[in-house]
């Protein structure tokens, strides 16, 4: 049996650390399904298409990663797509205390064996969140390297616009 993975979220934009996390299922299942989250409440800077197309733009170098939109209960997406596994990002105990809550609620919605699976954060992503990289970049602030090219040039387009 093919062993599926999904990784959820907003990703307004995509940064490293979430890079980081999908090249390393990567190599762990056969498949990843990077799932963008399409109602969001954040109120998201760019747009679903404009954060699909740059969650694909960054993942181009993986053979076994699509992207796709999805809304409503995360929980009916899965059971809907039957994915092996969840996979989840942990940065801090702060990540934890919610993602331990989330993953408990969905773990009560799944109707198959689905896992939910924690990667720790590599250290040197620890930091990087989407919500500071947009403050600090409404600022003027210099956040590249904290994010792939394409997510950098996709957020200065947005401030450079609320400018104009
Ligand atoms: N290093 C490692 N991991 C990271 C980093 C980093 N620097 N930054 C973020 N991550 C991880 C996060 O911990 C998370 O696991 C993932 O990457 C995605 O992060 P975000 O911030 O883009 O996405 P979230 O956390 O806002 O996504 C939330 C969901 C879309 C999963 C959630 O809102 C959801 O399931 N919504 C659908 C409605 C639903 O089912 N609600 C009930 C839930 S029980």
């Amino acid at each position: 049996m093919k062993r599926t993975a999904l990784y959820a979220g907003s990703f307004d934009p995509i940064t490293n650390g979430h890079l980081d996390i999908v090249e390393r299922a990567a190599h762990m299942f056969d498949s990843i399904t990077v799932g963008v989250l399409v109602n969001n409440s954040k109120k998201p800077i760019l747009t679903l298409e404009e954060r699909i197309q740059v969650v694909r733009e960054a993942t181009t170098h993986l053979d076994n990663v699509e992207v796709e939109s999805f809304g409503g209960l995360l929980a009916d997406y899965v059971n809907r797509k039957q994915f092996s596994a969840v996979i989840r990002g942990l940065r801090a105990t702060t990540d934890f205390e919610y993602e331990i809550q989330m993953a408990q609620m969905n773990d009560r919605l799944y109707t198959g064996n689905t896992e939910t699976i924690f990667l720790m954060t590599n250290p040197k992503y620890s930091f990087i969140s989407s919500s500071l990289i947009k403050e600090v970049a409404s600022l003027g602030g210099d956040v590249s390297g904290l994010l792939p090219e394409c997510a950098l040039q996709a957020i200065q387009r947005k401030f450079v616009e609320r400018t104009e």
